[in-house]
């Protein structure tokens, strides 16, 4: 048995995840821009119905558009993350197949609500997606992506004075939510925030590297409820999505 963590051969995967328009597909945008000149990218987007992020980043013009590819989920695009996992891992694989050597491939989760986080067995870390604008109070709500991702970002914050947002208090509540995690408060007009998120990517790289890094499962979602496409009454449910199929509704 060897006595040090063995190096892996392939990309590190990096999970993005958090509730619609908080800043997902900007973020993704802005690590590519800092870091695609130092690193082999991938990015893999995870759409409801469409491609619409893989096109927002392709127009962005910040990496390659053939490595740029998204993955339509159907309705619940946390099925895709966590529950089967597959054609995320296709992705990620041919990809790697088409363009490796890579260093780093990012997974966009689709829109979801708190309680979406990434499955171990897709991604190595994850980071989970806040927004200012949300409110000061979301931090406090909690739910596995806020207190266990890999990193917290509380994003937007030049958005904080307008919408009446202390965000040195939302991210201390992050940080005490997070029993000292990291939080980085970013927004992507300050660059002394973007470089703290492109040094955590570097760092966390470096360890997945040595093998010094380990995959953490934040955990599973709490019960949640889907509409009932049928017009019946929402009904609580516990998973997993991959197998009932009558439950496709709207995103939950
Ligand atoms: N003010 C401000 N707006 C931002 C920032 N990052 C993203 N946005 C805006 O937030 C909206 C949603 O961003 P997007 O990246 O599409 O969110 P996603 O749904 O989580 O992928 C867009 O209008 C972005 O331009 C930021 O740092 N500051
Ligand atoms: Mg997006």
């Amino acid at each position: 048995m060897p006595d040090k963590p063995t190096a892996p051969a392939r990309a590190m995967r990096l999970g993005v995840a958090g509730p619609v328009g908080t800043g997902k597909s900007s973020l993704i945008a802005t690590l590519c821009r800092a870091l695609s000149g130092e690193l082999r990218l991938g990015v893999i987007t995870n759409d409801i119905y469409t491609d619409e992020d893989a096109r927002f980043l392709k127009s962005a013009g910040v990496l390659d558009p053939e490595r740029i590819r998204p993955v339509e989920t159907g309705a619940c695009p946390h099925t895709a993350i966590r529950d089967d996992v597959t054609a995320n891992l296709l992705a990620v694989e041919d990809m790697e197949a088409d363009f490796g050597p890579l260093d780093l491939v990012v997974i966009e989760s689709g829109g979801d609500n708190l309680t979406a986080t990434f499955s171990p067995a897709l991604v190595d870390a994850q980071l989970f997606v806040l927004d200012v604008a949300g409110g000061g109070d979301v931090v406090r709500k909690g739910g596995p992506g806020i207190a266990r991702a890999d990193l917290l970002v509380i994003n937007k914050t030049d958005l904080g004075e307008h919408v009446g947002v202390d965000v040195e208090r939302m991210t201390r509540e992050g940080r005490e939510a997070r029993g000292g995690s990291p939080v980085i408060a970013l927004s992507r007009h300050d660059e002394a925030s973007v470089r703290s998120l492109t040094g955590w990517v570097r760092d966390t790289l470096a360890r997945y590297r040595t093998g010094e890094h380990t995959p953490v499962d934040p955990g599973p979602m709490a019960p949640h409820f889907h509409p009932d496409p049928h017009g019946e009454e929402a009904h609580p449910h516990n998973h997993a999505h991959g197998q009932e199929p009558e439950h496709a509704g709207q995103p939950t």
